[in-house]
């Protein structure tokens, strides 16, 4: 399997994060990345290459010009009024105010977020802008006919939406590249997400839509981030109706219960017809991971990339969380290794 990475991911290292009350140092790291990237060599996955660029037009076919402007441009905003440290939004368009765009640097900052937990540093937009080449370019991998390839996306990119960034992304790589299929003639793509936490920002924006099967594995959004969706009875909407499936899972879940909710997933995907799969790989599922309440161990991943396989279906994966650094390279490569000894 081909890997794709581009070392631009560290442009992009936050100070904190406001987490639980408290500005903590950022999880989401740039040593995630080389971790991943030191295991894939190891294990001799496969070439590692570096992304072409195919420019911001396949990144506007999710996100709005005026979101990607805004991004682009608000560090240097920042620096331009003498701003100290990461670019981090506090006032957000809640239930009872106008969503409207402000003229200000930081109002504008809240309209296109939802929380505290995505920091703009001087190299955070490049760093997003080269992960979405990453994606594209995996994708491209598949388009010309190979049956896999792992996109090596560092900052994740689940959680953002057409126009609001938030929970450590910014772009959402897996959308991305889920509508470059459609539009290079693929029209059944399913989306499968097992990062611990709801794909919020996909869901979003595919909800609507019947080319897009979403399906996402993931703490339940009662008692976890991003709280406000990932509830079963979000099935999707209008044409979209019945293209959404969410399994949320209680704190404590192991490979167990997390394995019967993949099989229900698996099982959607198929009936669904889809012809192409990306895979929203987050590993915070791991025992040790520190943000996360699963109990995945290494050898779980295996067996998680031998069922994917089991779908036959041309799969692109795309990096998302995992904040156990040490063991995050092992786990990763490992549902990659698994896909390849169940296609095999
Ligand atoms: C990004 B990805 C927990 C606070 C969590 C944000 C988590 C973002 C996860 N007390 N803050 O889905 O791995
Ligand atoms: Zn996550």
């Amino acid at each position: 399997m081909l890997t794709f990475y581009s070392d631009d991911h560290h442009l992009h290292h936050g100070n904190c994060e406001l987490i639980d009350g408290q500005l903590q140092p950022c999880f989401e790291k740039p040593q995630r990345a080389d971790h991943i990237l030191a295991r894939v060599k190891d294990r001799q996955l496969g070439e590692v290459r570096a992304p072409k660029d195919f420019g911001r037009a396949p990144i506007e076919r999710i996100h709005s010009a005026a979101y990607l402007d805004f991004f682009a441009g608000a560090w240097d905003r920042w620096q331009a009024q003498g701003g100290q440290g990461d670019l981090l939004p506090y006032t957000w368009p809640a239930r009872t105010l106008r969503q409207q765009l402000p003229a200000s640097l930081h109002g504008q900052l809240g309209y296109y977020s939802f929380d505290a937990g995505a920091p703009i540093t001087a190299g955070t937009w490049q760093a997003a802008y080269s992960a979405a080449q990453v994606a594209l370019s995996a994708q491209a991998q598949i388009t010309q006919g190979a049956h896999s390839a792992f996109a090596l996306c560092r900052p994740p990119g689940h959680h953002a939406a057409g126009d609001v960034m938030g929970g450590y992304c910014y772009l959402n790589n897996a959308a991305i590249a889920a509508q470059a299929f459609i539009d290079q003639g693929r029209p059944k793509v399913a989306i499968l997400d097992v990062d611990y936490h709801h794909g919020n920002g996909t869901q979003d924006i595919f909800y609507q839509r019947n080319d897009v099967l979403f399906a996402s594995i993931h703490g339940d959004p009662a008692a976890e981030f991003p709280f406000f969706l990932g509830y079963p009875d979000e099935r999707g909407a209008g044409a979209g109706e019945g293209c959404n499936f969410n399994y949320p899972l209680p704190a404590g879940s192991g490979w167990a219960t997390w394995a019967a909710a993949l099989e229900q997933a698996c099982q959607r995907i198929s009936d669904y017809g889809a012809e192409v799969l990306v895979v929203s790989l987050g590993v915070d599922t791991f025992k040790d991971d520190p943000i996360s309440q699963f109990k995945l161990d290494s050898p779980d991943y295996l067996t998680m990339g031998k069922r994917i396989a089991a779908l036959g279906l041309p799969t692109l994966f795309v990096m998302e969380g995992g904040y156990a650094v040490e063991a995050i390279g092992v786990n990763a490569v490992n549902v990659l290794e698994g896909f390849e000894a169940g296609t095999s």
